[in-house]
């Protein structure tokens, strides 16, 4: 028997979903304006604290990450941008990085401050119990507005390693005002339309505290420095069983949802490909995002950060990016009146069937379909390795440095 294509599983499928009372038009439309930034770093070489494995082809300057990062968008269709770190992304010429982006069909997303490569960083940045240390480090920052302001990027991504390793090596509440200090000026440098995305976690590298371990003192941060500073919630800084989905959805609600950093977590902050481990959890928390509203979520940065050690690093991020097309297209398939309806009732069980009902869904060929609107592929992953692009650049990226993030 013929298996059946891609197009008539659609077809079976647009006519179940219209039965069962979804706009597909709506749908479809909303699966077609999805964004999704992928990061630098993940075109490069990356490791454990114990072993880095090159690959192959990698990009050896931002410009080569570029021509990476324009692949996976080409074949997804929703990823037209890039996020920077720096200096790791530092060039001489920003005019030039972007003019080869906007050539590549591609903009310069986020960029991303380092302050946790530097020998004087042991102690910390912007805590720090050393003012020099601290000017330092709010130097960074302001030159990575300025950096923003040349690249055309409206977001500066913060990412903090500070905290102490033993009690008694410092005190909270000292470092807590130290910060607030240096990101105020930060804040206030900031280029005309750009925001300030705080990241927190719980852990790593410092082990005994963290000065920003989680939402809570992301929000209060942000809501001490102004609006335009808004929390980032990376999937892969939480503890064990920590409702992430709760956090997005409380974070939207007080207006405050900066970005996301996409990724899976098993056990530490370990950049598994998104979706790869939970998918139910990736599926709640754009149920949330679709509950909260376009006007609630219009500037919510979606952006992943995940370094791929032992997978081929262009197709794991392309996987990370269907993933994310899949929750998408799930979440937008609950039927919020009959979830309102069991909620108002009291049917525990028929509100959270409504939420399975709609996850068991087969979506593969909807999001096919709008890939193919989108005139990226069907199947991704099977388009980029028929393709040959990696072998390609293989062939092609001899000499020079790798990127790495060591
Ligand atoms: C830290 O673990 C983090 O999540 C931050 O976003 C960094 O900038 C990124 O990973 C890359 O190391
Ligand atoms: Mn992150």
């Amino acid at each position: 028997m013929p298996q059946p294509t891609m197009t008539d599983r659609y077809g079976a499928l647009a006519e179940d979903l219209t039965g069962r009372g979804v706009d597909l038009a709506a749908v479809e439309g909303a699966l077609r304006t999805q964004r999704v930034e992928t990061p630098s770093w993940g075109y490069g070489n990356s490791g454990t604290r114990f072993k880095v494995f090159p690959q192959p082809g990698v990009p050896r300057d931002p410009f080569e990450k570029f021509a990476d990062a324009a692949e996976v968008h080409r074949l997804t269709g929703i990823c037209p941008s890039v996020a920077i770190h720096i200096p790791w992304d530092q060039v001489d010429d920003w005019g030039a990085l972007r003019d080869h982006a906007a050539a590549l069909g591609m903009a310069i997303g986020a960029v991303n401050p380092n302050l946790f490569q530097d020998e004087a960083y042991k102690l910390g940045s912007v805590c720090h119990p050393d003012p020099a240390v601290r000017r330092r480090a709010t130097d960074h920052l302001l030159a990575c507005g300025e950096i923003a302001a040349r690249t055309g990027s409206t977001a500066i991504s913060l990412w903090l390693a500070d905290g102490t390793n033993y009690p008694g090596q410092d005190s909270f509440v000292a470092r807590w005002r130290r910060m607030e200090a240096c990101l105020a000026e930060t804040y206030a440098a900031m280029p005309d339309g750009c925001r300030l995305l705080v990241e927190y976690k719980f852990y790593e590298p410092a082990f005994y505290h963290t000065d920003l371990a989680d939402w809570g003192m992301a929000l209060t941060m942000c809501q001490a420095l102004g609006e335009r500073a808004q929390v980032l919630v990376d999937l892969g800084h939480h503890a064990q069983g920590v409702n992430v989905e709760q956090i997005v959805a409380l974070l939207l609600d007080a207006g405050r949802l900066g970005g996301f950093h996409f990724n899976a977590r098993k056990y530490g902050d370990d950049d598994l490909i998104v979706g790869s481990t939970n998918p139910f959890e990736l599926f709640l928390i754009y149920a949330e995002l679709v509950a909260a509203g376009e006007a609630a979520t219009a500037d919510v940065a979606y952006m992943i950060d995940q370094t791929h050690n032992i997978e081929p690093k262009l197709e794991a991020m392309t996987q990370s990016v269907v993933n994310l097309q899949e929750a998408y297209a799930r979440a937008l398939l609950v039927d919020r009146d009959a979830l309102a309806a069991a909620r108002e009732a009291g049917d525990v069980l028929a509100a959270h069937r409504v939420l399975t009902d709609a996850y068991q869904t087969d979506v593969r060929p909807l999001c096919a379909k709008v890939r193919r609107d989108l005139g990226a592929a069907d199947d991704p992953v099977a388009a980029l390795r028929a393709g040959g692009y990696a072998e390609r650049v293989a062939r092609e990226r001899v000499g020079g440095t790798p990127a790495s993030w060591t």
